[in-house]
């Protein structure tokens, strides 16, 4: 197991075909006390997956977080490089069985015209072809953070995903959870780089998000509330998931106006499918209908 220093190492929280790992060696990973979650705790949490020849049944990715019957929002590097996702569901704590709540849709999708390998910008939005018809204990939105006082206005703060939970480099079947602490960000740019406040950054002593949990929520309660929302999206971390070192998180209320002007749009959604099924027929729509759609 090799240690690195994170001020230089980033490492990017998907699983190792879309890693964007610079050191390329064995990475120790582990969501160190996390927890199984309950159905229903996390009721906005989807997986996105891919789907091969090899693999029909689709492989966990990276995490997605709903937020309408349409639209879902995950980290823009697990759609940036390839293998693109191409199905991401919703309403199963256990990625191997699907619970009577199961919905599943193919995606199309959206990444942040200006993510960049700086890391920045790293939000994406899912357009989630078959909409989810009714929410229920084990599916439904969450409500997205709108204000940039954060650390104030927050107490308690949690992250799930199915990321891996060991050094063996497995993901979890089963979603796990940590609760961290939202982290100053004067103390997180110390232990990373000058960022601009478009990221916000939480830890925990004994836990971290780690691989696979890209692109899953970090969602907290206000003060005298349960009601969770979405302040976060996974986005990086330092190689090794080591608890202690703040985990960097896309800052949704940097976003909001990213997300409400783009998931207003829908036309596109039925327009390139329509083109593509008249151009290359059905068989092929599978395959061409992931656009990077701004
Ligand atoms: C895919 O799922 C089907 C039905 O659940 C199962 O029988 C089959 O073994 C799975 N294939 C793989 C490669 O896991
Ligand atoms: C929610 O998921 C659990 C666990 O899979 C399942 O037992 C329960 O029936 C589901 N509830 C609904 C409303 O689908
Ligand atoms: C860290 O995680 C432990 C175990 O889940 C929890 O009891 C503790 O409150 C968490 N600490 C913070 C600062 O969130
Ligand atoms: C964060 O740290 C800065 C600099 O140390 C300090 O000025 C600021 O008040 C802190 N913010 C919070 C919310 O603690
Ligand atoms: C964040 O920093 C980058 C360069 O480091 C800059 O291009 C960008 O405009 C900054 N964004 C904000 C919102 O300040
Ligand atoms: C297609 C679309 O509506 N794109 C918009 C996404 O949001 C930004 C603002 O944050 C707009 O500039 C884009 O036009």
């Amino acid at each position: 197991m090799r240690i690195l220093t994170p001020f230089l190492q980033v490492f990017v929280w998907v699983i190792p075909a879309l890693s964007q790992d610079v050191e390329g060696g064995p990475i120790s990973a582990a969501v160190f006390g996390g927890n199984n979650a309950e159905p229903g705790q996390f009721p906005f949490i989807g997986s996105l997956q891919e789907k091969t020849h090899d693999n029909p049944n689709g492989t966990h990715i990276c995490g997605a977080v709903l937020i309408d019957k349409k639209w879902a929002l995950t980290a823009a590097h697990c759609l940036c490089p390839s293998p693109y996702p191409s199905k991401v569901f919703f309403g199963d704590i256990n990625l191997k069985q699907k619970s009577p709540s199961h919905h599943e849709s193919r995606v199309l999708r959206a990444p942040h015209k200006y993510y960049d390998t700086t890391l920045e910008n790293d939000i994406a939005l899912i357009a989630i072809r078959d909409d989810v018809k009714d929410y229920n204990q084990n599916v439904s939105e969450v409500s997205l953070a709108t204000s940039s006082d954060e650390i104030s206005l927050y107490e308690k703060c949690f992250v799930a995903g199915w990321g891996y939970t060991s050094d063996e480099n497995y993901l979890s079947d089963a979603l796990q959870y940590a609760e961290v602490k939202l982290v100053n960000s004067s103390i997180c740019k110390a232990k990373w780089w000058d960022f601009n406040e478009t990221v916000i950054c939480a830890q925990n002593t004994t836990s971290d998000a780690c691989k696979g949990d890209s692109g899953g929520p970090l969602v907290c309660s206000k003060k005298s509330s349960t009601a969770l929302e979405l302040v976060g999206i996974v986005s990086y971390g330092v190689n090794v998931c080591m608890p202690g070192n703040p985990g960097v998180y896309t800052r949704v209320s940097a976003f909001q106006e990213w997300i409400a002007e783009n998931r207003s749009t829908k036309p596109f959604l039925t327009i390139p499918l329509w083109l593509i099924t008249v151009m290359f027929g059905y068989q092929l729509l599978e395959q061409y209908s992931y656009f990077i759609l701004f």
